[in-house]
């Protein structure tokens, strides 16, 4: 079973590059930075990996991406994902990143994002992975703020393909975002939402009704509400979903209770990503085992997925084609 997951070519489709960043890349980072830590080992680092909640996890992943300093540091821990996806057979990446993660340190936009271009474009000729790249707007910081971030944004247009939103859900409602997602759309980006991960099913309609995602993710709580289930299983809506996230931001109690089973016999395109694997304890494979194991998933079923995947990606038809 493991073997066949392995062997599976596999698209990922929502992955944070600062929640790939390992403890020992990040002490490697600090030191190389001068950063302070305020934790003095590799260890006592992973043991305060215990979340209770999304918000437990985003004070840590805010601290962490402080070691992000330079293009360069962009770079390493860009190409060091790469080099995990490809060994686990990933072949096409989208990536997110925070652009107000740093420019709120004072890191400039440029930096991240040449940084992680660079090793993007390299992980293309070295690797073969191919890749696109997402910013995502902090939906708990206001709605000017990522007004700012998307003109931004636009100077590196042609180098993206969508916008997303992420940070913490409960109270930050997908409208807020309704003008911001208008001028990403207008300047011709395609939209994804963080949505149901922690909030209710209503922000998963408000995600396709007002933000008109193209994709939405994680979209868990989309299956307290038997209508939105029917909806998207009738528009093909694609859910990407992050099993490990799940169970370590205690979404879900147990991963046998974990709604992909139920969209999955619903018909629902639901795809297997790792979010920020660095902090929940595994990458693309380790996600697919995980809930192989939970849901009993077949062959067949873990098949579907990964097919869901491509089809599920925003690239032409003929570079899938290409690719698989
Ligand atoms: C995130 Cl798991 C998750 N949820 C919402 N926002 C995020 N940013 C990074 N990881
Ligand atoms: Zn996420």
């Amino acid at each position: 079973m493991t073997d066949f997951i392995e062997g599976l070519p596999k698209a990922e489709l929502h992955l944070h590059i600062e929640g790939t960043i390992e403890p020992e890349t990040l002490f490697r980072l600090a030191a190389r930075n001068a950063v302070d830590l305020r934790y003095d080992s590799v260890e006592s680092l992973r043991a305060a990996y215990d979340f209770g909640n999304l918000q437990d996890f985003l004070d840590l992943y805010y601290q962490g991406m402080a070691v992000l300093q330079t293009e360069e540091d962009f770079y390493d821990v860009t190409w060091a994902y790469l080099e995990k996806a490809h060994a686990q057979n990933v072949l096409h990446a989208e990536i997110f990143f925070d652009p107000q993660g740093h420019t709120s340190r004072g890191v400039a936009f440029e930096t991240a994002f040449e940084g992680v271009w660079r090793a993007l474009e390299d992980g293309r000729e070295r690797l073969g992975v191919s890749s696109r790249l997402i910013p995502c707007f902090l939906r708990d910081r206001d709605a000017d703020e990522a007004k700012a971030a998307l003109e931004q944004a636009l100077h590196y247009r042609d180098r993206l393909i969508a916008v997303g939103l992420d940070s913490a859900e409960r109270g930050n409602p997908p409208v807020k975002f309704k003008e911001v997602f208008d001028r990403a759309r207008d300047a011709g980006l395609l939209t994804v939402a963080h949505a149901g991960e922690e909030g209710p099913a209503d922000y998963v309609r408000q995600a396709l009704d007002v933000l008109r995602v193209a994709r939405v993710d994680h979209g868990n709580h989309a299956a307290d509400d038997p209508a939105l289930m029917e909806r998207l299983a009738r528009e093909r809506v694609p859910l990407t979903m992050c099993p490990l996230s799940n169970l370590r931001l205690q979404v879900v109690a147990d991963l046998r209770n974990h709604p992909l089973r139920r969209m999955l016999d619903n018909g629902l395109l639901v795809t297997v990503n790792s979010d920020d694997p660095a902090y929940f304890g595994g990458y693309i494979n380790e996600n697919y085992r995980a809930v192989q194991k939970a849901l009993g998933l077949s062959n067949d079923e873990l098949a579907r997925i990964a097919r869901n995947s491509f089809h599920a990606a925003f690239l032409p038809e003929e570079e899938k084609r290409a690719l698989t």
